[in-house]
């Protein structure tokens, strides 16, 4: 069995995936974490030598050979990490050639890391790439947000507007604005090379009539970046649902004051100034 550890890293995760859960973001097994540790960060965990299992990657993760990731588990739900932690999360170290990785905590009953597994490590090497302090990746379903991939056009520069334009903070969180990929087949290494691509120029990735691909150096800032995304989607649909008239909004000039005001570059050629 298992030591139950609540180390912080646990208990934020517990938490985090609680809180998306209460907001819908997570119905059923939708949406997973995972979350980059440190070896001294590991320490914290029990019997982490002990390997449980080993799974084949099927690409090469030799840029993170030996990183430890906590990752939530497939076919698991949001709803029941809070409450089952052993189970539904699992820590694996990627092997030292790249081409597997242990489970070397968690999945007490045999689980394995999240289907979307390879969007997340494909998206980990890219963005480490951008920011070394790269630590986490979090996937889940933000209402507004999706609704708007079947109502807007597919375009990188129209919904970064948008969503920037819906409140005065956006710009601040995004300022590269918000990638988007086609509708894919979830799952896939396909999707895991699209994204990944896409995270090489912003921090978090629309997925067509599915939900958003987000990252960043902490649990809290990434899903932070969540919460303002699908913040400035819900005043959007709201701005639609109170007749869809705009009368006044933040003009691109304010927008790159906000932005020049919190020493950010907005994405070249998303405003007309
Ligand atoms: O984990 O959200 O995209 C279930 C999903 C797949
Ligand atoms: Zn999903």
């Amino acid at each position: 069995m298992t030591k139950f550890v609540d180390s912080s890293f646990v208990k934020n995760m517990r938490e985090v995936t609680r809180e998306s859960y209460l907001r819908y973001w997570d119905e059923r097994n939708g949406g997973n974490v995972s979350y980059r540790l440190l070896a001294e960060e590991v320490e914290g965990f029990e019997d982490v030598s002990e390997v449980k299992a080993t799974y084949e990657l099927g690409f090469n993760a030799s840029a993170i050979a030996g990183f430890y990731y906590l990752v939530t588990g497939t076919g698991r739900y949001f709803r029941n990490v809070y409450d089952r932690p052993t189970l539904d999360l699992g820590l694996v170290k990627i092997s030292e050639d790249g081409k597997s990785y242990d489970v070397v905590w968690g999945f007490e009953d045999g689980g394995k890391p999240t289907s979307e597994f390879p969007s997340h490590l494909l998206s980990h090497i890219e963005r480490l790439k951008v920011n070394p302090e790269q630590r986490v990746v979090f996937h889940c379903h933000p209402t507004n947000l999706i609704a708007m991939s079947f109502t807007q056009p597919l375009d990188e520069r129209h919904l970064s507007r948008i969503l920037w334009k819906m409140q005065a903070e956006s710009i601040v969180v995004f300022p590269e604005g918000i990638g988007v990929i086609p509708y894919m087949t979830p799952g896939t290494n396909a999707i895991g090379e699209a994204t990944a691509a896409k995270m090489s120029e912003f921090q978090a990735v629309l997925w067509p009539h599915h939900g958003l691909f987000a990252s960043g150096v902490s649990l809290d800032e990434t899903y932070g970046l969540v919460e303002v995304i699908e913040k400035a989607a819900m005043i959007f649909s709201q701005v639609g649902a109170q007749g869809g008239q705009i009368l006044q909004e933040i003009t691109d000039q304010e927008l790159q004051e906000i932005a020049d005001y919190f020493g950010q570059t907005p994405h070249a050629g998303f405003l007309d100034l």
